[in-house]
């Protein structure tokens, strides 16, 4: 099948080097799309389904890819947007239907693989930026493959396991880490379209491994029966994308006798440390570096610190990426002179090698397992009438392990309705960026250097949240 889809790619001139740029729902057609992409060495740009038109012309404007590929409920909304960019816009369905399809059904299939570069960018990744501009994170074959081979090997894949795959596929997570592993061993995945917890519960019996960010697990402990019984054939539960907090761990393990594995990556370089398969899994850190990757943790000197210091934590490794789409001044700013990435995460290390990450060096928020960066989203707002400056912060939440608050001055004379401003931002922001709560003030904290304390904001409105 993926041939065929590669036939259709190059029926409408996709040829190597090209983006593909896919906003779909998930299916398994969705996964054929992108093997096809990289059969034909062209380079797939997966975006998340909750992007705005507004959002997603930006990303057409950045990839500028030969080919656009949409969901039909939005190819009206889009199809002037694809045309300012040149891109070609075609539709893709879940049962595979749309135009992709009638393309598929003139072209010859494909059969050979295209010859590429360990070095040749697979996949461009959008990650939110700290600027506000998203950043397309290249990721090679080598990185893809290395990452892949190097995780059934530690999470023990075999052939008699199924894989619950209830994670979205348009970013690492969910279309490298999971499908990697279970193709690569030939496994069955039972593909969900999302995150459902009686759906999950219904399928728990038939599987051996699943996949997910800290919400899946706080959600599967309120879902009712769900306990030792209910996961007696799972023999491995893996979070990542977001911290899985202790309290998680504990009651996860008093409730199913399951000691979750936390393991630690980024968009920038896929799986970067896991808590062991064998051996001690232990709550609130993240394990060991992978085979082959060089962990460091670092001043801002980029000087090692002693062991349980805290400091930026640093990498080299073949699953570090290739830097940023078109953006070489911001990728030359982020890596060492001596070849390591400086993730921006602030993290310790033990005298045997183990990482616990303890906080963020941004402002980066993260809910449930989706990154935000603040920039975007007070731009959005002080564009607003009536809004004299927002900050926007990350709060204790306890479904999304982080929500996310803005906190807006409001221009002279004005005063701010939270729901009329919410319901102006859901057409520009994809749902996740929408603040959940919006506080007014008569003006933000500042430190002497004229800096919103956002720490100061954090801990004011820390219970926004509680029930
Ligand atoms: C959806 N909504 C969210 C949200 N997801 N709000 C905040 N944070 C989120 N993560 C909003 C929607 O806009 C909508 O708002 C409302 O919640 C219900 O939408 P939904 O689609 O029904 O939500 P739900 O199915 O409950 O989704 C929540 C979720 C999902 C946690 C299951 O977000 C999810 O699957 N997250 C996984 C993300 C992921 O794969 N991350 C990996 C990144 S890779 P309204 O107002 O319209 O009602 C990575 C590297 C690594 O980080 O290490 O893995």
């Amino acid at each position: 099948m993926s041939a065929r889809y590669a036939g259709a790619l190059r029926s409408l001139d996709v040829t190597q080097g090209d983006r593909v740029l896919v906003q779909v729902d998930k299916s398994p057609y969705a996964l054929l799309l992108y093997l096809a992409t990289l059969r034909i060495g062209a380079i797939f740009v997966p975006l998340n389904t909750a992007y705005t038109p507004t959002e997603v012309a930006y990303f057409l404007g950045d990839a500028q890819p030969r080919l656009f590929v949409a969901r039909p409920k939005t190819e009206d909304d889009l199809v002037d947007i694809a045309r300012n960019t040149g891109a070609a816009l075609l539709t893709f369905d879940t049962d595979g239907a749309g135009s992709l399809a009638d393309a598929m059904a003139n072209a010859e299939a494909v059969e050979e693989i295209a010859r590429t570069d360990a070095n040749d960018i697979a996949s461009i990744i959008y990650t939110s930026g700290t600027t506000g501009r998203s950043k397309g994170a290249m990721l090679s074959h080598d990185n893809l493959a290395s990452n892949a081979l190097t995780l059934i090997d530690l999470w023990g894949f075999r052939e008699t396991d199924v894989l619950l795959h209830a994670l979205p596929i348009y970013h690492v997570h969910g279309l490298f880490v999971a499908v990697h592993c279970a193709m690569l061993c030939g496994i069955s995945m039972r593909f969900l379209e999302r995150f459902d917890p009686d759906e999950v519960m219904r399928q728990l019996p038939a599987i051996t491994v699943m996949m997910g960010v800290p919400t899946f697990y706080t959600r599967l402990l309120q879902t009712s029966d769900f306990n030792q019984g209910s996961c007696e054939r799972v023999r491995l539960f893996i979070s990542g994308s977001a911290p899985l907090l202790e309290q998680t761990w504990h009651a996860f393990f008093e409730q199913t006798g399951q000691r979750i594995l936390e393991r630690y990556g980024m968009s920038e370089a896929i799986m970067i440390a896991s808590n062991p398969l064998e051996g001690e899994r232990i709550p609130g850190t993240v394990g060991y570096a992978l085979a082959d990757v060089t962990i460091r943790i670092c001043d801002n000197e980029n000087q090692p610190v002693a062991a349980n210091e805290t400091g930026v934590l640093q990498m080299r490794g073949p699953n570090v990426f290739k830097g940023y789409w078109q953006m070489p001044e911001k990728t030359a700013s982020e890596f060492t002179d001596d070849g390591f990435f400086i993730s921006g995460d602030m993290a310790k290390m033990d005298e045997h090698g183990r990482i616990q990450i303890v906080g963020r060096e941004k402002d980066l928020v993260i809910s449930g397992g989706l990154n935000i960066y603040p920039k975007e989203i007070e731009e959005a707002i002080d564009a607003l009438d009536g809004v004299s400056e927002t900050a926007i912060i990350g709060v204790p939440h306890a479904d999304l392990g982080e929500g996310l608050v803005a906190v807006i001055c409001p221009a002279a004379g004005f005063k701010i309705e939270p729901e009329a401003m919410i319901t102006t931002l859901k057409p520009r922001l994809a749902g996740f960026k929408v603040p959940r709560k919006i506080f007014t003030v008569d003006r933000l904290p500042r430190n002497a250097m004229g800096k919103v304390q956002k720490n100061v904001l954090r801990e004011k409105f820390s219970d926004a949240f509680d029930p």
